[in-house]
């Protein structure tokens, strides 16, 4: 059942113009935890009301295994919650578990979905930023949480004195809200400065769980919080401007087409390139079938509108 509703969020959103990715990419929950429930088995009816009417009342919605709502109010046996489209009604609370005896419930039944955070422990990556421009660095750190689908993280930037600049959110959809999923993750790769004005960005890459091109995510900080310059665009070498990688709609024929992407990154060289891996599908001169796969890893200096290939740390070649 999860895998359909996945699906059919995939295709929503798809056909949705402008509609941001990271609304659907990662599983943190949708609502604050003293709120957040979720459904324990298929099949319930959500009605207009509970109590002795609820078999009459008309039905809302149907809530399945491992949808979350939110508690609005508690009469009895009976909950009244709200479902992450926004739809409110009432649905028998023994029905309903915590996020945390959900998980627990997961993890012990349904081992495919659940994600690990893995070995390194909660706090699982850190990156040294200047995000206001003065000069000193603060550092942003990903704290992880596992999750049905998706292991998601919450970011916090704090003073190197340790005091804190910003919090991430920890639920809700947000692009400050990172993840590892089973069928691909969106990451915060290269955190520095890309446009030269002294203040750090954030890009994070939504990679795929295939051979095809990432996207990403650009934002920056204001002082209060992160704005979002750019989502959903891929890095794509500019055929009338070699070596140079611009943002751009994500290729919808990278196979036929043989464009060369930057598909990732992996921080920044001692001088201050981002290291960037770069692929391409070649035609194979035998069978003339597009299954040649080229990569590299390259040194790229940011600039306005994508990055330019300055050099290349691991040859462009025919992988093995
Ligand atoms: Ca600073
Ligand atoms: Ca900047």
């Amino acid at each position: 059942m999860r895998t359909l509703i996945l699906g059919a969020l995939v295709l929503c959103c798809a056909f949705l113009p402008g509609a941001p990715l990271w609304a659907g990419m990662c599983s943190a929950p949708h609502f604050p935890p003293d709120r957040s429930l979720f459904v324990a088995d298929d099949g319930n009816n959500l009605r207009q009301s509970g109590g002795p009417n609820y078999a009459k009342a008309p039905i809302l919605a149907v809530l399945n295994a491992g949808d979350e709502v939110g508690l609005i109010d508690v009469d009895g046996k009976w909950a009244n919650v709200e479902t992450v489209d926004g739809v409110r009604g009432w649905i028998s609370a023994k029905n309903l578990l915590s996020g945390q005896a959900f998980l627990k419930r997961e993890q012990a039944q349904n081992k495919d979905m659940y994600q690990e955070c893995g070995q390194l422990g909660d706090i699982v990556t850190s990156f040294p930023m200047d995000i206001d421009g003065d000069g000193g660095l603060e550092t942003m750190t990903l704290t992880c949480q596992p999750g049905i689908d998706c292991a998601n993280f919450t970011m916090r930037i704090t003073e190197i004195q340790g005091g804190i600049v910003f919090q991430g959110p920890a639920y809700g959809d947000s692009p400050l809200i990172f993840c590892q999923c089973g069928a691909g993750s969106y990451y915060p790769t290269l955190v520095g400065d890309l446009d030269g004005d002294g203040k750090a960005e954030i890009l994070a890459e939504y990679a795929p769980s295939d051979l095809s091109a990432s996207s990403f995510w650009l934002g920056d900080y204001d002082g209060k919080g992160f704005k979002t310059l750019l989502d959903g665009k891929s890095l794509v070498e500019n055929p009338a401007k070699p070596g140079f990688f611009a943002f751009a709609d994500p290729p919808m024929n990278e196979y036929e087409s043989g464009v060369r992407w930057l598909m990732s990154f992996s921080g920044w060289s001692k001088d201050g390139k981002a290291r960037g891996t770069v692929f391409q599908i070649r035609k194979n001169p035998q069978t003339g079938d597009a299954t040649d796969v080229y990569t590299g890893e390259g040194l790229f200096t940011p600039e306005k509108g994508g990055f330019t290939l300055t050099g290349w740390e691991k040859p462009f070649a025919l992988a093995q």
